[in-house]
């Protein structure tokens, strides 16, 4: 009896860097997920699929079992607290930094600094164990337009190159955390299907070496 194993993935840049490790473990996806509008994609082989969603519904999914196997970035794990998930493999993919940023040369304001993120729970942590009071303003996107209207001093997102930041006067300023995307894992998974996804998780392991060098 072959037990299928599912894997949580978004679409996007997690999906481009994790298809050279899947093929790594010999499992090819039957169709492209920028083009195919189906949410589960069958692979070359037949007792496993992939999932398609949202890239900070992974660690829900894989929490709850709905997939034994996920890819989600730390800043989404640090966001969701990452309970019930074991985080075997830091596949060093899909890099970024978390960091505070705000418009080039501002001053710290008087009074309590208004901070603008999708990253609330990192933001409040970060902001608590330096013990500085600051409002939290939640949004879901866009967050660089928030110092250049007003809504906030400043902002708390993931930084890549720096160009974001850069077309909209804004610049970097501390750092949070280092990101990369971590394979996650079902706990009750890890038990039940111990063999399988133990052997998964070494052949991704070994992909990740490999293409480090
Ligand atoms: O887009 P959607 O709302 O569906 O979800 P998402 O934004 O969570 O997904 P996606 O696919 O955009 O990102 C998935 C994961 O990729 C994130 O959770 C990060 O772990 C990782 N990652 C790596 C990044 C970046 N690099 C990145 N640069 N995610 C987002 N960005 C954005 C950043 O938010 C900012 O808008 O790119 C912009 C900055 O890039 P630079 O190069 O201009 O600095
Ligand atoms: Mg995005």
């Amino acid at each position: 009896m072959s037990e299928t194993l599912t894997i949580a993935l978004s679409k996007g840049r997690i999906f481009k860097e994790t298809l050279p490790l899947l093929a790594h473990a010999g499992i090819v996806p039957k169709d492209d997920p920028e083009t195919s509008r189906k949410l589960i994609l069958d692979t070359s082989q037949d007792d496993v699929k992939l999932v398609i969603i949202r890239a900070s519904d992974v660690p829900t999914y894989v929490e709850y079992g709905a997939a034994d196997i996920g890819v989600a970035g730390k800043d989404v794990l640090m966001e969701h607290g990452g309970e019930g998930l074991y985080e075997p493999v830091d596949l060093d993919i899909a890099r970024c930094r978390l960091m505070t940023a705000g418009p080039v040369g501002m001053k710290e304001p008087v009074g309590r600094l208004k901070v603008a993120t999708k990253f609330v729970n990192s933001t409040r942590r970060y902001y608590a164990e330096q013990g500085r009071q600051v409002e939290i303003i939640k949004l879901y996107g866009s967050m660089e337009l928030a110092p250049l209207v007003g809504l906030a001093d400043l902002i708390v997102d993931l930084v890549d190159t720096g160009n974001t930041l850069k077309a909209n006067g804004l610049e970097p300023l501390e750092h949070i955390a280092d990101v990369s995307s971590r394979l996650v894992v079902n706990k009750a998974a890890m038990k039940m299907k111990h063999a399988r996804v133990k052997a998964f998780i070494a052949q991704i392991a070994e992909a990740v070496k490999q293409r480090q060098g």
